[in-house]
């Protein structure tokens, strides 16, 4: 049978690595800078532009209705993800970072179908990285083999957590106490890249054992799924249940041994989900 989807997995590395050329061009000019949920959540008209040259490429090579698209600068309010082909872009992952030239940038493109993801491609474009992984085929970095880390001892492994663009004084403090009860385990070291997607992809390579964080959105976490997965990781909601795309918290890890040490930490927030719909709490897998 043919594999009706490897085309669109093939168009996408190359729509990803179009679209990080023009942030390498735009990242040292001048730049608008404008804000969205809070004064500290930035967007640019760079991340509107590369939206729309991925979306306006995948719309001409599949057709205007064929398949539909959920991009972090066209969805105003909630995004409902359906049985259809479903194309789900972050043009600019770590716009924070693309705003003062801190170089962890990525493009994030991934494909569900019938709600399922069947692709994820992550274009760290300032380090011309290209991690691709598709359901069953492995994963990827600039077409090298990937796999994460063999590490089980938490005390010897790297976290990433992230902070997010919320300074609610209650959540910032949440953020912090669970960081700081998962540093004094001990582990080795906190990390954090700005852009889930990378971090999703340093998991993905065994450079760091596990990244979680509450209030990211589908989009910066949809193609690093597949890429954790086919790298032999593992996926989760920050409580031990099954991800849940559209729930904005994610807990990703090389073994479950590790995640379930971080869930044990993590001091777990609400925050609106993506498609609206009330959080419904998942049993624990563990
Ligand atoms: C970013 C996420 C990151 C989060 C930042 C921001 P953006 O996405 O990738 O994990 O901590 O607050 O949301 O907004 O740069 O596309």
């Amino acid at each position: 049978m043919a594999d009706e989807w490897q085309e669109a997995y093939e168009f996408a590395v190359e729509v990803a690595r179009k679209a990080g050329m023009v942030i390498k061009q735009e990242i040292d000019k001048e730049m608008k800078v404008l804000t969205k949920s809070s004064t500290v959540d930035l967007v640019t008209k760079t991340d509107e532009r590369v939206e729309k040259i991925i979306i306006g490429s995948l719309k001409t090579k599949f057709g205007e209705k064929a398949h539909k698209f959920i991009g972090e600068e066209s969805t105003e309010k909630g995004c409902e993800l359906t049985d259809a082909p479903t194309w789900i872009i972050d043009p600019v992952d770590g716009t924070t970072n693309f705003v003062h030239g801190f170089p962890f940038v990525a493009v994030s493109i991934a494909f569900a179908v019938k709600k399922e993801l069947e692709f994820g491609v992550v274009y760290s474009c300032l380090e011309d990285k290209m991690y691709r992984a598709r359901n069953g085929k492995g994963a990827f970095c600039n077409d090298e083999p990937i796999s994460v880390s063999d590490v089980k001892d938490i005390t010897k492994s790297i976290i990433i957590s992230e902070h997010g663009t919320d300074r609610t004084p209650a959540k910032v403090e949440k953020i912090f106490s669970t960081m700081q009860k998962i540093l004094c385990i001990p582990v080795h070291g906190l990390r954090g890249s700005g852009t889930a997607a990378t971090n999703m992809c340093l998991v993905a390579t065994g450079a760091v054992e596990a990244f979680f964080e509450i209030g990211i959105h589908c989009w910066d976490v949809a193609a690093g799924a597949v890429i954790v997965r086919e790298a032999g990781g593992i996926v989760l909601d920050v409580s031990g249940g099954p991800f849940d795309l559209m729930s904005r918290r994610m807990l990703s890890a090389n073994h479950e041994d590790i995640a379930k040490r971080i869930i044990k930490e993590i001091e777990v927030f609400e925050v609106p989900r993506d498609d609206g719909v009330k959080h419904l709490q998942q049993p624990s897998s563990f």
